[in-house]
């Protein structure tokens, strides 16, 4: 190979690459890693967070002209093919008067939720806050005509709840130039992109971020034709709030703080990478009336133990009401599942991934030191013969007890196969029992 031609690979690999450096360190001022770490720990200790869908699709509720809409609710205008004009009709009937957010936050407080992330603006372009850059929101165009971020972001100050906005940077189905997944309906949506990036997208941005107190996430959605420029023009805004989390969804080549899984859970963690699934109790994230899919309590329990035990978060949405009502079948399933976390939250906060590949009752978290530390075995099917083997646990145990039960030891044999734990007949808990497994030295596992 001439030197001519190895430097003109050298140099147009160069070409090829500088220009994604450069753009990365423009956007944000490096960090190292420990500031990272830093920056994202209370997130990471968090592991679990109440979602909240919110708009005028709740006055259609999934029916439009009678005819029940297939797909998730909040897609309705897109779905039904709704023109501006009559959507923006359904805000006349948004009228929240029993909108309580302090009642929320403690519902997410009592359901062990450590976060809350609100949709500020969904796909249908409807502002939840008063924006001074548009009539189509919550002030303007409701006759409820107050502001609903504002209430909520008082009451989680005021409670130590982080907050943060979702906000759909791309898709608009109301502001002409916004993205549509599957292109225009109506030609009052035309437009150029970059003008409503410019007019729309970037002054309510700096709108949420500037108005709202100390917000800790910023959740874009939908990267639909996102190029890197618009994308940039979106990113420098974050640093308006120190130490806030973004999510892999603005576009344009910026990867975000966390990958975010929406309604599966990973079959592994996702390594290198922060992450947290999003997930509905039913089968849709804004309100439709006649949803009732519900998943059962021991479902969402246990995706929240699987998702701890691959090192992830739960971003569990709720889907309030034209009204401001959480569904009951909400409200029961996270009062269900603040009982449970009450006596087993020990297990998800803070802890990191599994260090066993299968584990045939359940699920395993822990959390480590430099001698030793706790593993938690979050049994889901309680053995038949009483013994429960961890397979491959090299450690000596010092002592194994019960969460639901913390006074009692439980008697700990170790065999060539692992440690084989002696457990009572019956489970404590039907759902999941967790079992404390404090560990006499350095974690030790043979795989
Ligand atoms: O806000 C929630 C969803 O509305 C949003 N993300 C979560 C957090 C979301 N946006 N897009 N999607 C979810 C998936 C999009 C699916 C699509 Fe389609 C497939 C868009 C176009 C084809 C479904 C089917 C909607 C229209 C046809």
């Amino acid at each position: 190979m001439s030197r001519w031609f190895q430097w003109s690979v050298v140099y147009g690999l160069l070409i090829a690459v500088l220009p994604c450096v450069a753009h990365a360190q423009e956007a944000k001022p490096a960090e190292t890693p420990e500031q990272r770490d830093a920056r994202m720990s209370w997130w990471r200790d968090a592991r679990f967070g109440m979602f909240i869908h919110w708009g005028v699709y709740s006055v259609p509720a999934g029916t439009y002209n009678g005819k029940q809409i297939d797909g998730i609710g909040e897609w309705i205008m897109h779905n039904g093919k709704i023109p501006v004009s009559e959507y923006r009709a359904y805000a006349k009937q948004f009228n929240p008067v029993k909108y309580d957010p302090e009642a929320w936050v403690k519902m997410a407080q009592d359901a062990g939720m450590k976060y809350i992330v609100i949709t500020s603006k969904h796909h249908d372009g409807f502002a939840l806050f008063d924006s001074k850059v548009t009539e189509w929101d919550v002030v303007d165009a409701t006759p409820y005509g107050k502001d609903l971020l504002k209430p909520l972001a008082d009451a989680c100050h005021k409670h130590g709840m982080p907050l943060g906005f979702y906000y759909s940077q791309a898709q608009d189905w109301n502001h002409p130039g916004g993205a549509a997944a599957q292109g225009h309906w109506d030609p009052a949506q035309d437009g150029s992109m970059d003008e409503y990036i410019k007019n729309i997208a970037v002054p309510q941005v700096e709108e949420i971020l500037s108005n709202y107190g100390k917000l800790a996430i910023l959740w874009w959605d939908t990267p639909k034709d996102m190029t890197p420029e618009r994308a940039s023009v979106l990113f420098p805004l974050t640093s308006m709030q120190p130490g806030i989390i973004t999510n892999n969804r603005l576009g344009g080549g910026y990867e975000g703080d966390t990958d975010t899984p929406e309604q599966h859970i990973p079959d592994t963690g996702i390594e290198g990478r922060d992450w947290e699934v999003c997930m509905t109790m039913n089968d849709t994230w804004g309100f439709k009336s006649y949803d009732d899919n519900w998943k059962s309590t021991e479902t969402l329990i246990r995706n929240l133990v699987d998702i701890a035990s691959k090192g992830g978060n739960y971003l569990l949405n709720v889907g309030p009401t034209s009204e401001g009502l959480i569904p009951d079948p909400s409200i029961q399933r996270l009062k269900e599942i603040g009982a449970w976390m009450k006596v087993n939250g020990e297990a998800i906060y803070g802890t990191t991934a599994s260090p066993f590949t299968n584990l045939p009752w359940g699920r395993c978290t822990k959390k480590l030191t430099a001698d030793g530390g706790r593993l938690y075995l979050h049994v889901f099917t309680w053995p038949a013969d009483g013994k429960l083997l961890v397979p491959g646990l090299k450690t000596a145990v010092s002592k194994a007890t019960l969460l639901a039960a913390p006074g009692t030891t439980l008697t700990v044999e170790t065999t060539p196969q692992g440690a084989l734990i002696s457990l009572p007949s019956a489970a404590p808990d039907g759902i999941s029992s967790t079992i404390a497994v404090d560990l006499a030295g350095p974690l030790q596992v043979a795989q």
